[in-house]
């Protein structure tokens, strides 16, 4: 059996931290993602595409853009498109479900139901509200042996942690599923042997690097077996690097900046530079920095991560106390602590000054 998964769309994502003309490219991008998804189940025959939910955003995703999503899942009949709703697009909060479906569609519920694909029983559970502090494995009916699962859920959690469905490996391998479909994660990420999370299909942030997409999974229903692997789907992807000016030449550094970044297409990518190093007074001002990067990525920010240029002479004004006092800490302080105290100078001064804090 060849199952398609993908999860975490958020479709219409606000993409708040990028420009409004950027943001409606983004979100045309996550539609066509979402079409060559749709695409891949055809291109692949699979007998089932599995969505462990957040398809949509509760509070962003316009009506239309369901209606288009749900008439392109239709699309696929009589493949049957199996969903977990998540935390973003709970079945009773969000009002999405309510929708009239097509009939190839499965939208599971706040317990555990079956539904039999080529033979296979796919077991699945959604979120009603949009925190569910509760472990899903604990209410699944025991004496069940199910072939494959999907749900929305938050692994290696405890309700003391996380209140999005949080679960254990341990329990899920009691369980002796061949595969787990999940969801809620946005880095791609194999939960052991027995499942995945796909990943956020078009990523969202520079918290999701490297490359998205769907996972294709051939489950083996005699040998009770699995092989999976990531398809890249993604439009775009988001790349951090971290330049070093701890003692080097601007040239140096330069060619850091292009020994990292040269592997990605800079159409498809944003980028951020983090500089780190010495003192703000050496090196390249950012916005140097932001002329050598170039303008042909999708985005691109420079985060200057290397202490502020601190006046220690000035006792009289808030921004040099508060400098002084926060500097005196970090001598004494920790590794962990010093990083810390670190940014809190970066955005105390930021913030004292009249910058934006995420300006810094
Ligand atoms: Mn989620």
């Amino acid at each position: 059996m060849r199952l398609v998964q993908a999860s975490d769309m958020h479709l219409d994502s606000p993409f708040a931290t990028l420009d409004d003309e950027l943001g409606r490219r983004r979100r045309k991008g996550q539609m066509e993602t979402f079409q060559r998804l749709i695409d891949l189940v055809r291109t692949e025959q699979a007998d089932a595409l599995l969505l462990p939910g957040d398809l949509f955003e509760r509070r962003s995703t316009r009506l239309g853009t369901v209606r288009w999503a749900l008439d392109l899942i239709g699309s696929l009949a009589p493949v049957p498109v199996l969903i977990a709703p998540g935390n973003h697009d709970p079945l009773e909060r969000s009002g999405f479900w309510n929708l009239t479906r097509p009939d190839n569609v499965v939208v599971f519920g706040g317990t555990w139901q079956r539904h039999e694909v080529a033979d296979a029983a796919i077991w699945g559970r959604g979120f009603l509200e949009e925190h569910e502090p509760a472990d899903p494995l604990a209410d699944f009916p025991s004496g069940e042996r199910p072939d494959v699962l999907i749900f929305h859920g938050d692994v290696d959690k405890t309700p003391s942690d996380s209140d999005y469905a949080p679960f254990s490996r341990s329990h899920l391998a009691e369980l002796k599923a061949i595969w787990a479909a999940v969801g809620h994660i946005h880095r791609p990420m194999p939960i052991g042997e027995l499942g995945a999370y796909a990943g956020s299909l078009e990523p969202l942030g520079f918290d999701e690097p490297g490359v998205h997409g769907a996972l294709l999974v051939e489950v083996d229903l005699k040998a009770r077996e699995q092989r999976w692997r990531l398809v890249p789907l993604a439009r775009c992807r988001y790349e951090t690097v971290s330049v070093d000016l701890t003692a080097r030449t601007d040239q140096q550094a330069l060619e850091s900046f292009n020994d990292q970044t040269r592997q990605w297409v800079r159409e498809t990518t944003l980028l951020r530079v983090e500089l780190v190093g010495p003192g703000a007074e050496e090196g390249w001002p950012v916005g140097r920095w932001q002329g050598e990067i170039g303008s042909d990525w999708v985005a691109s920010e420079v985060r200057d991560l290397r202490l502020p240029a601190v006046d220690l002479t000035d006792t009289f004004t808030v921004p040099g106390r508060f400098a002084r006092r926060v500097m005196a800490e970090m001598e004494t302080a920790d590794e962990a602590r010093r990083e810390a105290l670190a940014d809190a100078l970066r955005i105390g001064l930021a913030a004292l000054e009249g910058r934006r804090a995420n300006d810094y």
